[in-house]
């Protein structure tokens, strides 16, 4: 590389010289030659700027005007154009041409199947023409969009459409107006020819809103669930937010290739096609979870995000972590709540602690990026949602909602921050949050290490705490957080203890260490400690068996039962793989097994929590238990532990698998989504013990489906313990599906996370099957993504094959899409904690990385960071 990518600092910023108040867009489509015009007013803000910089990337420069001028004072680069010597005022009118076409990277505008279609977050406008391409620049867009009639006979961009009209040459036009100031990368344009789903909705304060769904042709039926979510949302905010929508229409656009989930640009948003097509046949139950949360997602940005944006891009979470906050809170109030819980959590644990721990650590207000396409991370976006999700537990809904109320009232149409934000949830609420705010600037998790004693005579029990968050990648020095903790007190007979006429309560821990007591406690109490996750931190109490079994069967939080029952696997794991490295057999005491039986025996189960708890922890979640990762035994111990637990319960599976597998036609309501999962867990549980028993009742699973849920599921049990009728039905479902990238996606991710020693092979061969893409997010994520993070044992081979896989695919991508690379590298730069055969073979693929003489900065950001470890 000639010159090294530079990082830009959140202490740096300065506001724009100049900002722009109007820009009329443009565009002559053509697949490679596309015209982009654009005329601009701009204002200067800085009375002694006299130049103006404009971000411009991969742009062809045609022409320039000032105020209807030629103009020539100007110098070009690779990353923009300043304008020399220009007024106060001014309008620019600027022409370039872009060739959509070659432009494989998913940014700026590109092209997805046979449709146009743009990604301009974070800084893909630049893209498109020479802008100011930043947050803090709010604008009114109009754009007029000019085709070919018959390839593109929708022409869409935000806001209303307010003309259009016919050309000679079989051309059209369609011009759209945005009355709402935004930054550009809001903007978007879509042109192609779709089927639409059309409806309407009438908001509270009665204003009809068209609400349109744009799908590939052909795949209508696969759209009324995203309509329906789309529909829940509105009302959701509505009620629990008091937010109302704001323009005459509001458009979905589903395409093929896309970076991410979806993209929230003002009236036209942009998904990808996972997140929005979906019926019984094609998706399953967890899918259709992720269209309603993604749906949800989008448009809840409406408010948090587009009305009221960012700053600049370290504040980034003061959109996404508020916004991930708000989907989650509305499929929790729509769905299970614990469920829920329990799926976030796990992803705050299995990898937003490793993020934490490893070499991108990073605030969830970052201080410094090369690359922003490289923050939008679990940091950001997750735990963004547990500070938020903290506020909320300290404020309590009716303060958090007054917060709120005044953050809109104060900030609408404006480009804020993450303290503006806190402040103004501090004077809606009269909450002081001064010391909270540490949560946005350091990084790292805390430990919380709780031991108690509980004195008869005067009945008192004491708890005392410490909290420490050791150094990270990022930053040495770490202070106290405000944490706070949510307990309740179970007493040894199981019954819940109430403290000050209350069961649980929430403690504001602060101190680095502190005791809090507790008066009136007629007996010892097991304390439930940080029920529903109430902050996102590691914490340590040394439980015994018998105190988590009275958790699990009598704590009244269900996620706290959740948790003390895989408290105690994970307990017996760390003592198995110690006995697994001193080649002795496993223990698991009878005690235990019988803690997970009476679950299942349970008369009145709670179906999905009963699930949530067979689902053990994968391998990789296992890893954040230790120092120290011995990859071989963990795997070795986690299988042996599944093993015995499915031996002596597989009476029990069997029994909950026979009575809740589906005998009647499909439906979509929460029993029976309950019911399909329970089954397919002990399907596959089971099949781990009783595989010839198993092999027949999956092979009739998979033959009698009439729903996705239940196919995939009978794939997976087969997959996990190898079954015989495996390849059968991977044949079966192959030939069914491969004429759909977006359903083989599934069969992808099966065949990548198989436990066969062979697999990384078949990743190989598989790159080769007809339906596989490289140029496709979606199908390289689903092979090459699932092979690298969710097949451990295999990715982390001892010989080094996964790595040198990865590190060959890396160098493919990193020329076709460098922001899908620069995601799948995450699992070879977490090597801090591996022992030193693997660190080096993982190091050596990073430096074979960083040899590549055009390594995309998305990369060498990553790439530079893994490396600074071993210095
Ligand atoms: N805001 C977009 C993410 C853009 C990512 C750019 N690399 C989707 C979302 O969070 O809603
Ligand atoms: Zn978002």
């Amino acid at each position: 590389m000639e010159q090294q990518p530079q990082a830009k600092h959140l202490k740096d910023y300065q506001s724009p010289d100049y900002t722009i108040t109007t820009l009329a867009l443009d565009f002559q489509l053509e697949d490679s030659a596309t015209i982009v015009t654009a005329n601009t007013h701009f204002v200067r803000q800085n009375q002694a700027a006299e130049q103006v910089f404009l971000n411009g990337e991969h742009l062809t420069l045609l022409d320039l005007k000032i105020n209807g001028q030629a103009y020539t004072d100007y110098q070009v680069n690779e990353l923009g154009i300043t304008l020399l010597n220009v007024p106060a005022e001014f309008d620019l009118e600027i022409q370039t041409q872009i060739d959509p076409q070659a432009n494989f990277s998913g940014e700026g505008l590109y092209k997805s199947g046979d449709a146009l279609c743009t990604q301009c977050e974070a800084e893909g406008f630049r893209r498109i023409t020479y802008y100011l391409d930043r947050p803090d620049v709010l604008a009114k867009f109009s754009t007029k969009i000019t085709a070919d009639k018959t390839s593109y006979p929708f022409l869409l961009s935000n806001g209303n459409k307010v003309a259009h009209g016919e050309l000679a040459d079989n051309k059209h036009w369609v011009e759209w107006q945005d009355p709402f100031p935004k930054p550009c990368y809001l903007f978007a344009l879509v042109a192609g020819d779709f089927d639409v789903l059309k409806d309407s909705y009438k908001t509270v304060s009665g204003r009809n809103v068209a609400l349109e769904i744009f799908v590939d042709k052909g795949n209508l039926d696969r759209a009324d669930y995203a309509m329906g979510a789309l529909k829940r949302s509105m009302e959701w905010d509505e009620q629990r937010f008091g937010l109302e929508y704001d323009l005459d229409i509001y458009m979905i656009v589903a395409v093929d290739f896309f970076n991410m989930g979806a993209m929230e640009n003002k009236g036209l948003n942009v998904f990808n096609s996972k997140f929005v097509l979906a019926n019984s046949k094609t998706a399953t139950d967890a899918d259709y979870d992720g269209v309603e949360a993604v749906i949800g997602h989008e448009y809840f940005h409406n408010w948090t995000g587009n009305r009221i944006t960012c700053r600049d891009w370290f504040q980034l979470s003061l959109k996404e972590g508020l916004t991930v906050f708000r989907d989650q809170e509305f499929s929790s109030d729509l769905g299970s709540r614990v469920v829920n819980r329990i799926n976030n959590v796990k992803i705050m644990r299995n990898h937003q602690f490793a993020e934490d721990a490893g070499p991108m650590s990073h605030p969830i207000r970052p201080e410094s990026v090369i690359e922003m396409n490289n923050f939008y991370t679990v940091t950001v976006y997750n735990k963004g949602s547990e500070v938020i999700r903290m506020i909320h537990t300290l404020l309590g809904e009716e303060k958090f909602q007054a917060g709120m109320k005044l953050y809109v009232s104060r900030f609408d149409g404006q480009a804020v921050t993450c303290e503006d934000f806190v402040k103004a949830m501090e004077d809606g609420s009269g909450v002081d949050l001064g010391q909270f705010r540490r949560w946005y600037s350091q990084s790292g998790t805390p430990l919380v290490t709780a031991t108690d004693e509980y004195d008869q005579a005067s009945q008192t029990y004491r708890l005392h705490l410490t909290q420490k968050t050791e150094a990270t990648a990022d930053q040495t020095e770490k202070q106290p957080q405000h944490i706070p903790l949510d307990i309740e007190l179970v007493s040894e007979a199981g019954e819940s203890i109430l403290v000050g006429g209350a069961a649980s309560q929430v403690l504001n821990f602060t101190q680095a260490e502190q005791t809090f007591e507790f008066t009136d406690v007629a007996s010892k109490p097991v304390p439930a400690l940080f029920r529903d996750f109430s902050a996102p931190v590691k914490y340590q109490y040394d439980y015994t068996d018998q105190q988590l079994a009275i958790l699990i069967k009598t704590a009244t939080n269900a996620f706290a039962r959740w948790d003390a029952a895989h408290n105690l696997f994970n307990k017996y794991l760390i003592t198995n793989v110690a006995l697994v490295q001193q080649q002795q057999a496993i223990e698991l005491p009878d005690f235990v097994i019988d803690a997970y039986r009476s679950l299942l025996l349970d008369e009145t189960p709670d179906l999905a929590l009963i699930a949530e708890i067979l689902a053990f922890p994968s391998q990789s979640a296992l890893w954040q238990l230790f120092e120290q990762v011995d990859v071989d035994a963990i795997a070795q111990a986690r299988k042996a532990m599944l093993d015995t637990l499915a031996g002596a319960l597989s009476d029990e599976l069997l029994c909950l698998y026979l009575t809740n597998r589906s005998q009647s036609p499909y439906e979509l309501t929460q029993q029976a989504v309950e019911k399909r999962n329970l089954s397919g867990i002990c399907l596959s549980l089971y099949g781990r013990v009783a595989t010839e028993h198993a092999n027949e009742l999956a092979k009739a699973h998979y033959e009698q489906s009439d729903n996705m849920t239940d196919t995939f599921a009978a794939l997976s049990a087969a997959n996990v313990a190898q079954l015989d009728c495996l390849a059968e039905l991977m044949a079966d479902f192959d030939s069914k599906w491969r004429h759909d990238g977006l359903v083989m996606d599934k069969w992808f991710a099966l065949a990548a996370t198989s436990p066969a020693p062979d697999c990384l092979e078949q990743v190989k061969a598989l790159m080769e099957h007809p339906s596989f893409s490289i140029k496709n997010p979606n199908r390289t994520r689903s092979l090459i993504g699932s092979f690298v993070s969710a097949n451990t044992a295999l990715f982390h081979a001892i010989d080094g094959s996964g790595y040198a896989f990865l590190g060959d695919v890396l160098l493919q991508l990193n020329k076709i899409n460098p922001q899908v690379a620069s995601r799948l590298i995450t699992p070879l730069i977490q090597f801090k904690r591996l022992d030193a055969t693997r660190q080096a073979l993982m190091v050596a693929q990073l430096q074979r990385l960083l040899a590549e003489p055009e390594l995309a900065k998305d990369l060498y950001e990553k790439v530079t960071r893994g490396l600074d470890q071993i210095k």
